[in-house]
């Protein structure tokens, strides 16, 4: 009956991952191999205490002297033995399993960046460098996790995909993930990191192959526009996708990762809904914001949360066309 209990209750979330079976499949046999011998003990544990407790009257009697049974001893130690290397064999292999690169070369490998309190995912495809806020996969293609971390340790974890893995300042860590099922999964920082740990939280998107394509071909428009011909004024900055993107080469995580915006349609709960909170604010209030976030900080929300070297990461001209953005689709 236990057996049948322990089969029978939905642990997990869904089986987002070809690493995600295998997983629950040794679970499955963990539990089969593991709750008889936890009945068996608890209920000679419980017989023993009940039957051959002592009694009132009894205090100073010793037990009846006893000299031990070889035959059940050798049992009981080679048994728990015989199952114990059975089951380091199997969970052995089912690692080496799901670690396993695929035979095709040509492996996808996204950088995940920790960042107290939000993750980048760091892509390349077809040579082009670019990041995302929102972690975006195609279905049925495997994926080395190359995880890292800015500042202190964190820990990447998408549940559905099972697999899970600390981001240690100064080194990278990685695995490998097969996403089988389409569909969206929370992304979890699974290592206590700060004040802001339980906002860690992002989606990734299991899209089948051209989805995908169409939006990695999206994300590797250049967020500048082309310089206009014959020279001219500097290029415009499209400060919607700078919202929704960040910037790569200096690092800049995107605002959008924790910022709701209508606008830009990002949906980050980190920190303030902008269309909320921007309402009736002048630029001079959004600059200030951006540039050194802890001299106000907004209602029901924590000092130190919002990266404060945006003044440093993004240029000048960048910064201003930010605000001017932000305060044409959210204030006034
Ligand atoms: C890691 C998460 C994070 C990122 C990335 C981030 N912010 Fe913030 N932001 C916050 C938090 C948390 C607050 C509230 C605390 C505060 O006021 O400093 C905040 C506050 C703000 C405010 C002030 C709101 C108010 O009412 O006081 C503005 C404006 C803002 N952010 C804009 C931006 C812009 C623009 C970017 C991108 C350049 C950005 N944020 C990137 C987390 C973030
Ligand atoms: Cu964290």
């Amino acid at each position: 009956m236990g057996i049948t209990l322990g089969l029978v209750i939905d642990w997990f979330p869904t089986q987002g991952s070809e690493q995600a079976k295998k997983i629950d499949t040794f679970w499955d046999v963990l539990i089969i191999c593991s709750v008889p011998v936890f009945v068996l003990v608890t209920t000679v544990v419980l017989f023993a205490a009940r039957n051959f407790r002592m009694r009132p009257g009894e205090e100073h009697l010793d037990g009846p002297p006893i000299h031990g049974n070889t035959r059940l001893e050798v049992v009981w130690t080679a048994i728990p033995a015989i199952m114990l290397v059975a089951l380091c064999t199997y969970a052995y292999l089912v690692l080496h399993d799901i670690e396993k690169a695929p035979a095709a070369g040509n492996e996808r490998q996204i950088t995940a960046m920790g960042q107290q309190f939000t993750w980048t995912f760091d892509y390349v495809e077809n040579g082009k460098k670019f990041s995302s806020a929102q972690l975006y996969v195609p279905q049925n293609e495997s994926v080395k996790f190359n995880v890292k971390t800015k500042d202190v340790l964190h820990d990447f974890w998408v549940p559905a995909w099972r697999m899970k893995i600390d981001a240690v300042p100064g080194i990278t860590t990685n695995y490998r993930v097969t996403p089988i099922k389409l569909g969206s999964y929370p992304v979890v920082c699974a290592e206590l990191c700060g004040l802001g740990h339980a906002f860690m939280r992002q989606t990734a998107h299991v899209l089948p192959k051209a989805q995908f394509n169409a939006w990695v071909k999206k994300m590797t428009t250049p967020v500048k526009a082309a310089v206009p011909a014959g020279g001219g004024a500097a290029p415009a900055i499209d400060a919607k996708a700078l919202f929704t993107q960040g910037e790569t080469q200096t690092g800049a995580t995107a605002c959008g990762a924790c910022h709701k915006l209508a606008d830009a349609g990002t949906a980050g709960g980190v920190g303030p809904d902008l269309d909320q909170v921007l309402k009736g604010k002048d630029a001079a209030f959004i600059h200030e914001s951006i540039v050194n976030p802890d001299a106000e900080i907004a209602k029901g929300f924590n000092k130190g949360i919002m990266p404060a070297n945006f003044g440093k990461l993004l240029s000048q001209p960048e910064i201003d066309a930010l605000v001017k953005y932000l305060e044409e689709v959210a204030g006034k």
